[in-house]
C-alpha cells in the first residue's frame, strides 16, 4: 500500500505483540521497584487498600515475563477487590496460573495464594489445611489432647424448655491457631449418641475462645453470639458427656454429673474456674455454677466467648 511516497507493511497482531512485548516488560521492570515499596509488600496497587487487611500477605510479585504480567493483572483485578472500594474486575484470570509459585496451579491448589498449601504439602501447625484434604481437615497428626479445652457448658437454661438455649465454650491454650473444621462434637458411643460434625471453618486464635450453640439465632439462644451452630446435639440437664473428637483422637472431654459430685448449674452455665484451665477439666472440683455477676441477655449467668468468672 502506498501512502504519500512510502510503503506501509501489513503487520499481523501476533507480530505486533511480539514487537511491543520487550518494551512492555522493560516498563514493568522499571515500575516494579516502586510497587515493592508499598506498605503491604504485596507488590500491588500501591496505596490501594493499604492497611485494610485485604491486601495479599505475600511478597513482592516478580514480573519477568508475559505469564507474570497476566498474573499481575489478575491480582490487580481480584486480590485488591473488597467491599470498601467495591472494585472488582470480575475476572478469574489466575485459575490458569500458579500465583504463589508452589508448583501447583490454582485449579488444583486449594489455596493459590499460600505457598505452604498445596496437594500433598506437609501439614504444619498453622490452623490451615496444608495438604488440601477434600474436607479441609487442618493440622491432622499434630493436634494432641488438651490443645482445645471445654471451659463452659450451658446445659440447663432458665428458659423453659431449654433445649435450643444450650451452648458450650472452648478455649485454645496453645500458641497456634486451631481450626476445628471436621471435628466431631459428641457424647459416648454407648449412650443415645448425639453427634455433630463441624463442617465449616471455626478458627480459634491462641488464647481465644469459641462458642458452639444449638442455634445461632440470638432470638432463640438467650442472646449469645455464637461461632458455630451444631443443631443436633443435646446436653442433658443432670448428667451427660461432651467429647471433642478430631481425626479419631479425643482432644477433650467433660463428663458432668450432678449426682456424682458436680455442681448443679441451674441458674446459668457450668463454669470452669479460670485458675484450672491447665488442670484436669474433667474433675468436678474445678467447676462451679457460674456465680452472679455476668449475665447473658436472657438472664442466665454466663460468660460465653469471654474469660470465665472465678469460682472462689
Ligand atoms: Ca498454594
Ligand atoms: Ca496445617
Ligand atoms: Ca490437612
Ligand atoms: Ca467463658
Amino acid at each position: 500500500m502506498l501512502f504519500g511516497g512510502f510503503t506501509m507493511k501489513k503487520i499481523s497482531i501476533d507480530v505486533l505483540i511480539e514487537k511491543l512485548t520487550p518494551c512492555l516488560i522493560m516498563w514493568l521492570l522499571m515500575i516494579t521497584p516502586t510497587l515493592a515499596t508499598n506498605a503491604s509488600q504485596d507488590g500491588l496497587n500501591p496505596g490501594r487498600n493499604e492497611g485494610t487487611g485485604n491486601e495479599s500477605a505475600y511478597g513482592t510479585m516478580r514480573i519477568v515475563d508475559f505469564r507474570d504480567l497476566a498474573i499481575f493483572i489478575g491480582y490487580w483485578l481480584e486480590t485488591d477487590c473488597n467491599a470498601a472500594n467495591n472494585f472488582c474486575g470480575g475476572a478469574d484470570l489466575d485459575h490458569l496460573y500458579d500465583v504463589d509459585y508452589d508448583g501447583y496451579p490454582s485449579d488444583v491448589d486449594c489455596d493459590d495464594r499460600d505457598p505452604n498449601v498445596f496437594p500433598g504439602a506437609p501439614e504444619i501447625r498453622d490452623g490451615k489445611d496444608n495438604n488440601c484434604d477434600p474436607n479441609g481437615k487442618a493440622d491432622e497428626g499434630l493436634i494432641v489432647p488438651g490443645d482445645i479445652i471445654i471451659t463452659e457448658i450451658l446445659y440447663d437454661s432458665s428458659e423453659v424448655p431449654d433445649g435450643r438455649f444450650e451452648w458450650f465454650e472452648v478455649f485454645n491454650p496453645t500458641d497456634t491457631p486451631i481450626n476445628m473444621r471436621t471435628w466431631l462434637l459428641r457424647d459416648q458411643p454407648t449412650s443415645t449418641q448425639d453427634i455433630a460434625v463441624v463442617n465449616d471453618d471455626v478458627i480459634i486464635p491462641p488464647g481465644g475462645f469459641a462458642v458452639f450453640c444449638h442455634t445461632l439465632s440470638v432470638n432463640f439462644n438467650g442472646g449469645v453470639v455464637c461461632d458455630y451452630e451444631y443443631g443436633h446435639l443435646t446436653l442433658e440437664n443432670t448428667a451427660d458427656e461432651l467429647i471433642l473428637d478430631f481425626d479419631g483422637l479425643v482432644v477433650d472431654e467433660v463428663w458432668y454429673d450432678e449426682n456424682n459430685g458436680w455442681p448443679r448449674a441451674t441458674t446459668g452455665s457450668l463454669n470452669l474456674d479460670p485458675n484450672a484451665f491447665l488442670l484436669d477439666n474433667n474433675d468436678p472440683n474445678n467447676w462451679c455454677n457460674s456465680p452472679n455477676g455476668q449475665e447473658i441477655p436472657n438472664g442466665d449467668e454466663a460468660t460465653p466467648g469471654a474469660p470465665n468468672m472465678n469460682c472462689w
